[in-house]
């Protein structure tokens, strides 16, 4: 496959500023007709430019010129590209294709989910439906015209507001929709289907009335009221936050059940994954609730953030994708506890991120180059790329962060533009220098900085020396030092936040710093201290960046329980426990566990004056895969021991605070999705999951009948999680028989059941595995049930995952060749954990290599599982 490099940008030599569309919907394939007003772009230089436009998997049936039909002599079909060599300076250009939807498994272009008709066109499945100039930078008025059997697909839709729509002969009837706005093809959407319709309004800032409608199917039809009222909060949320107002007279939200991410921001028609809408309290658990409300407002932001100013090439995927990112987060943060949605970012990042900024696949936020662009929708493009528009938001403080993204959306409003179009909005806006900060954009790899310190107590003086250094990449080596926001506290012995006085005697000193770190060796000292203090360093994860320091247990236990920021709070119990499990990494079962972790445990256990949204945070042990991110050399099943060792340990160490703890918030009321509440399901199902560790009949008793009694899906999952993942066998076998019979019908909910066994080291072994595929329930045309299964057991169920005999990677190497000929793209995502083999201790690693290798070896290979493996194994 070819490698297309930013060097090579070149402004598109056509500019289409029409297309009128008309869909002829059958059961045995589709006929498109396309009309495309054309011009020659003026800056696209002089000379005779053919006319190329992009295809893939087509049937082309004409091509007509300015009203004149062409013959075959006149342009040439390559299949990827239909090329006219001379063509006017303007004109009109019909194409006619014929696609068939009902046997496209790759779920891009136009494709049937469910019985109805869907698209997905980004990044480049608009080439899917016709020939096109597909490039972001290309941007048109849509007109669209659906016809189908009125019967069957009663509802017929496409961007913008519907204009006409009538009968037609046989039954069928048709729609027409035109959107105003100028749009990238890959914002272009159609569905066609027998739905129900959910209707609400929202009155905007300037008093218009928009119709909001979700289309779905109408077994769901009780499972829209969370999205409606996410989407009616994310549409206040903009306008007050970053002045954005709404801008068509419509808002549509569908939900189909085969999608291959998690939801499209197509203009004024997003299309969901339905497990990212659809919620109900009996179906949908505390996390799909809120992931939901963040999906939901981040599709709605890209109204703004992508589609009014979009990407003027895919190497600027994060231009929309960062910042929407960083937009979703800080919505979430306003609707929820902002220190745990911290958290929950930031444990993301460091687990997953950093792994993906360490391994073959690294690549800078702004990528150089790619072979299949549906690689790096990533999480460096989407995570990294937030975090660094938030280290724009720390430089320049929020007000001027407001008046450069005003700044931003103004000057290039119905524009496809650049990262750097974007920095440089917001240091026109600020008077700030960022020339240094867009290094961020260029380079790859996660920064380390070392952090060493001393105290000269006869001068008061605390001296902090920070050393930035970021690792080679592939491609990428000898790396500048980046600009990094770094924010600091010192804390004294009676806990006190000290003044952070940067010069001798200087007055009100704040007890909180952003320090700008932008040499390779920055030393700073802070004045007037009579101790020497304990650092609480990064706060809020101020940048995306690892920091050593030698931190003593001491102080990690003080800080633990004393620091302000709960960010850091939170982060120095998970470094404390990262110490303590790394320590017992291969030691004998019986080697004893710091008992200061269990004292620790024990107050977040008891004390239910603290912050419960954060205990509950706190409770979690680091996971496996973050244990495995930070070893050099990684032994998963040894790691997988080690944590266990010592949940258990803390589990009988704290039995009775469990129970209590438990009891305390088993709650009454009414169920709702707030802090308060999330938290304390939180609490009791991670106490009844520890207690079934430990196999405590009582656990067992209120886990069976938590499972029974529950009103709501967070409780009965996390009964049935903890059962599952006990030594309760004969339990464990029912309560997954009778959770499956009571939810058969519903696809959301078995994807969770699912999930539970394949990412269990109990009810999670290779033959349970296989025994899932088989299931009646399993279809290998849901990319959800492959993720919920071989996902969540490549990911999640590491011991499994990482046996010693090497099964589980040539299971994963089986079921990525079988999926690569029907949907790369999911294929691709799946390979992953395999590329991570470099980081694990030899006799794993030499066998996850021949999984890939076989892989690679697979005839036939698709560009996006061939870019994967490749890359992994050069
Ligand atoms: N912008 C959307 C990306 C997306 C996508 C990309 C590749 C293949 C399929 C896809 N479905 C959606 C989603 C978002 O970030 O909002
Ligand atoms: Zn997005």
């Amino acid at each position: 496959p070819q490698t297309i490099y930013l060097s090579d940008y070149k402004v598109p030599p056509y500019l289409v500023d029409h297309v009128d569309l008309r869909f002829e919907l059958f059961e045995n394939g589709a006929r498109v007709h396309s009309a495309l007003v054309v011009r020659r772009n003026p800056e696209a230089g002089a000379g005779d430019i053919p006319l190329e436009l992009d295809g893939d998997s087509l049937v082309l049936e004409s091509v007509g010129l300015d009203g004149v039909t062409l013959n075959e002599a006149a342009y040439e079909n390559r299949g990827d590209k239909l090329i006219i060599a001379s063509v006017p300076e303007r004109f009109e250009l019909t194409v006619v294709t014929w696609l068939e939807p009902q046997n496209n498994t790759r779920l891009e272009g136009l494709y049937k989910s469910s019985g109805m008709f869907c698209t997905q066109c980004e990044a480049e499945g608009f080439r899917c439906i016709t020939y096109f100039p597909d490039r972001p930078d290309v941007m048109s008025r849509f007109r669209t015209r659906v016809e189908a059997d009125k019967q069957a697909y009663p509802v017929l839709l496409s961007n913008g507001n519907d204009v006409d729509r009538g009968d037609l002969d046989d039954g069928r009837h048709f729609v027409t929709w035109e959107d105003p706005f100028p749009k990238p093809c890959y914002l272009f959407a159609l569905v066609a289907g027998d739905l129900v319709e959910k209707r609400d309004t929202f009155t905007t800032c300037s008093g218009r009335d928009i119709d909001l409608r979700m289309y779905v199917e109408p077994r769901n039809s009780e499972k829209c009221e969370h999205a409606m009222d996410s989407l009616k909060r994310s549409m206040r949320w903009d306008e007050e936050v970053y002045g954005r107002e709404y801008d068509l007279d419509i808002f549509m939200i569908v939900a189909v059940d085969d999608f291959n991410m998690g939801a499209m921001e197509n203009k004024g028609l997003n299309i969901f994954n339905s497990s990212c809408v659809l919620a109900s309290q009996d179906t949908a658990t505390d996390l799909a609730f809120q992931r939901i409300e963040a999906i939901v407002a981040h599709e709605y932001f890209h109204n703004w953030s992508g589609n009014r100013v979009t990407c003027r090439d895919w190497f600027q995927l994060s231009l929309k994708e960062g910042f929407t990112v960083f937009r979703d987060s800080q919505f979430s943060s306003d609707m929820g506890s902002p220190t745990v949605k911290r958290i929950e970012d930031v444990a993301l990042l460091r687990t997953a991120q950093f792994a993906e900024d360490g391994g073959p696949m690294a690549h800078p936020i702004r990528p150089a180059s790619y072979m299949e662009i549906s690689n790096f929708y990533t999480l460096t493009i989407y995570e990294k790329g937030a975090e660094v528009v938030r280290m724009i938001h720390t430089l320049l403080g929020p007000e001027l962060f407001r008046k450069g993204s005003d700044l931003y959306f103004e000057r290039h409003d119905g524009q496809a533009v650049t990262t750097d179009d974007f920095v440089k909005a917001m240091e026109d806006a600020s008077g700030r220098d960022l020339s240094q900060f867009r290094l961020w954009y260029e380079q790859a790899g996660t920064p380390v900085l070392n952090v060493s310190d001393e105290f000269d107590a006869e001068q008061g003086v605390y001296r902090l020396t920070i050393k930035q250094a970021i690792p080679d990449t592939p491609g990428q080596t000898d790396k500048k030092p980046q600009h990094i926001p770094f924010a600091l506290g010192l804390l004294g012995g009676k806990r006190e936040s000290l003044p952070l006085r940067l010069q001798a005697g200087e007055q009100d000193a704040p007890t909180e710093r952003v320090l700008e770190l932008t040499g390779e060796t920055e030393v700073f000292e802070f004045h007037g201290l009579d101790e020497c203090p304990v650092p609480s360093l990064l706060r809020q994860f101020s940048a995306p960046v690892r920091v050593r320091y030698p931190w003593t247990r001491e102080q990690l236990l003080f800080l633990m329980s004393h620091d302000p920021d709960g960010f850091n709070r939170w982060d120095a119990g998970e470094r404390l426990a990262v110490d303590v499990i790394q320590s017992l990494v291969g030691t004998p079962k019986d080697a004893p566990v710091d008992s200061r972790l269990v004292t620790a445990y024990r107050h977040l256990v008891s004390d239910s004056s603290l912050d419960q949204a954060l205990v509950a945070k706190m409770l979690q042990l680091p996971s496996e895969a973050y244990l495995i991110e930070l070893a050099e050399s990684a032994d998963a099943p040894a790691i997988h021991d080690a944590r266990e060792r010592v949940l258990k340990h803390l589990a009988i160490a704290l039995r009775d605070d469990l129970i209590a703890c438990y009891r305390r918030n088993v709650e009454a009321g009414a169920y709702q999705v707030t802090p308060d509440q999330i938290a304390r399901r939180s609490l009791r199902n991670t106490a009844l999951a520890w207690l079934l560790q430990i196999n405590d009949e009582e656990g067992r008793e209120l886990a069976l009948r938590q499972f029974r009694e529950a009103d709501n899906m967070t409780d009965r999952i996390g009964a049935l999680r903890a059962l599952v993942n006990s030594d309760y066998e004969a339990d464990r076998a029912q309560v997954l028989e009778q959770f499956y019979e009571r939810f058969k019908d519903d696809p959301q909910v078995v994807e969770q059941w699912f999930s539970v066994q394949a990412a269990s080291d109990r009810a999670g072994q290779l033959p349970q595995i296989h025994q899932l595929l088989e299931h009646e329930a399993f279809d290998w045309k849901n990319p959800n049930k492959v993720r919920s299964v071989v996902g969540a057991f490549a990911g999640q169920n590491l011991a499994a995952f990482h046996s010693p005999d090497g099964s589980g990677y040539d299971f994963l190497a089986d079921q990525v060749c079988r999926l690569d000929d029907s949907n790369p793209q999911i294929a691709a995502r799946l390979v992953t954990p395999l590329t991570r083999w470099r980081r694990f201790a030899p006799a794993y690693s030499q066998r996850m290599k021949a999984a890939l290798e076989r892989i690679r070896d697979k005839a036939g290979l698709s560009r996006d599982v061939y870019e994967v493996v490749h890359k992994s194994l050069a």
